[in-house]
């Protein structure tokens, strides 16, 4: 049995009630057959054993009270996984799907993300299976208290370095960025995504948007194409989305679509911006009332089919993962979509993801699609740590050449490995090397 073929049955075994996770490490091992099965060097010092482990997994109680008096209780986590090459990073997602599965699977997908950026970065994720839809800016508040009170004991500006996720934006960054500073006595950057006034980034809220919509471009200028008359299907209409859509637009492109977890929305003369910014950031409601202001847009209710189902050259998936299947996949590749770029982490399943690869469609995978994001996040840091801000072209450039720097990473790891074109094998190749290079420098720890 080969090297990885022995983890990934370990990985099975050890983690059968964690299907995202196992989805999440198979793909990653499956590609680093070529550079660990040729090679005993990894396999001397357990590296892969030790990857797949994460180095620390925190989960406690939150207890809160709601408006009506009641006490109410989620489950809050932070995985640590990996730090080999710099603090713990990652977001704290907020939704009730949240299991130690989902925070694995994105943990274990941060290592070779923040790897890939090119920054001091390690890999982390949190969260709670608190849903903040339909609460009071109150109780978002009293939860994010209690859930810092406990989080605090286990993160620090050096060790560990939280930042948002779904259902994690300014709001609850600032109210758990408060209640560490209250119950630490230090102003430090502990957190990412702050607010401008209180040593926040520039082009941190755009950032995970932007650099997807710049991976995308730097692969359309290598075929000598661009962004220009393109028809772009995006979905979700949260941070990613929004953002991406921003980049599109200036650069071109028509965004047709969008999608929330209630329905999406069809608009072909192209979307509205302000109108979802309106609607999503400032009113947090759905997209069916984008449906009724646009008589000339479609909104369908989840259930009745699908975004995919809408012909588009690009698509840009930016909501949640395995929310386009095998069957979307062939539904876009038919109507002649031709670049899949992930916002969202994970969004493809593995046929899906396999499906396009196999049908030459050009895919860039979350890891290195949307790390932009926590690329400007470990910016943000530079700057606390200076005590300095810097202006948004100066960040937004910087981001630019982040991601044109991966896009070249990836494409040149897909061609040393005779896969040209393979973005996900290039992607996770590429992140490896580093990662595990400096685990072995480190020795067996
Ligand atoms: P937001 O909470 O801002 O937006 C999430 C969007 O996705 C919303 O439109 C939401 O719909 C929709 N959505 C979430 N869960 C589901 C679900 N289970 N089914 C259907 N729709 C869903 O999150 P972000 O935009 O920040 O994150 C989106 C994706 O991008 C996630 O995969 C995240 O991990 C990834 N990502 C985010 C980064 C960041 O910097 N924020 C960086 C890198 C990746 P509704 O409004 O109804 O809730
Ligand atoms: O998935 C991600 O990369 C994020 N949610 C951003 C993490 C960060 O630390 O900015």
């Amino acid at each position: 049995m080969s090297y990885v073929d022995k983890i990934i049955a370990d990985i099975e075994k050890k983690n059968a009630d964690q299907p995202e996770f196992l989805q999440a490490a198979k793909e990653v091992l499956e590609s680093l057959r070529v550079v660990v099965d040729s090679d005993k060097k990894y396999e001397d010092v357990a590296l892969l054993e030790r990857i797949v482990e994460p180095e620390r997994i925190v989960q406690f109680r939150v207890p809160w009270i709601d408006d009506s008096g009641k006490v109410q209780v989620n489950r809050g986590y932070r995985v640590e996984f990996n730090s080999a090459i710099g603090p713990y990073k990652g977001g704290l997602r907020f939704h009730p799907t949240v299991n130690l599965s989902i925070i694995k699977f994105l943990g274990f997908e941060q290592i070779f993300k923040n790897s890939l950026t090119g920054l001091p970065i390690g890999g982390g994720k949190g969260g709670s299976d608190f849903d903040p839809k339909g609460k009071s800016d109150f109780e978002v508040m009293r939860f994010c208290q209690s859930f810092m009170t406990e989080l605090s004991r286990h993160i620090g500006p050096n060790t560990d370095v939280p930042a948002g996720d779904i259902g994690v934006g300014g709001r609850e960054i600032g109210f758990m960025y408060g209640q560490y500073k209250r119950l630490k006595n230090e102003f430090t950057g502990v957190l990412t995504g702050k607010g401008l006034e209180w040593g926040g980034s520039l082009a941190r809220t755009e950032a995970t948007g932007y650099g997807l919509v710049y991976t995308v471009e730097e692969y359309l200028k290598s075929i000598g194409d661009s962004f220009k008359g393109k028809k772009v299907a995006v979905s979700g209409s949260g941070n990613v989305a929004i953002f991406a859509t921003q980049k599109v637009q200036q650069l071109g492109g028509t965004v047709v679509s969008m999608t929330d977890s209630t329905g999406y929305v069809y608009h072909e003369a192209g979307i509205n911006l302000d109108d979802i910014k309106e609607i999503k950031l400032v009113q947090r409601g759905r997209l069916a009332d984008y449906g009724k202001k646009h008589s000339d847009a479609v909104y369908k209710e989840v259930g009745n089919g699908s975004v995919w189902d809408i012909p588009a050259d690009i698509a840009l998936p930016c909501a949640t993962q395995n929310e386009l299947d095998l069957e979307n996949a062939k539904t876009l590749v038919k109507n002649g979509c031709k670049v899949v770029g992930e916002g969202a982490n994970m969004p493809s399943t593995q046929d899906a993801a396999d499906y396009f690869v196999a049908n030459k469609v050009a895919f860039f995978p979350g890891k290195a699609a949307n790390a932009g994001g926590v690329g400007v996040s470990a910016l943000e840091m530079s700057q606390n740590s200076e005590r300095l801000s810097w202006t948004f072209e100066e960040v937004d450039s910087q981001l630019n050449k982040m991601m044109v720097n991966i896009f070249h990473a990836i494409d040149d790891a897909s061609r040393e490995y005779g896969m040209e074109g393979n973005y996900i094998a290039g992607a996770n190749i590429a992140g490896f090397k580093k990662v595990a290079s400096a685990m072995i420098d480190q020795g067996i720890v």
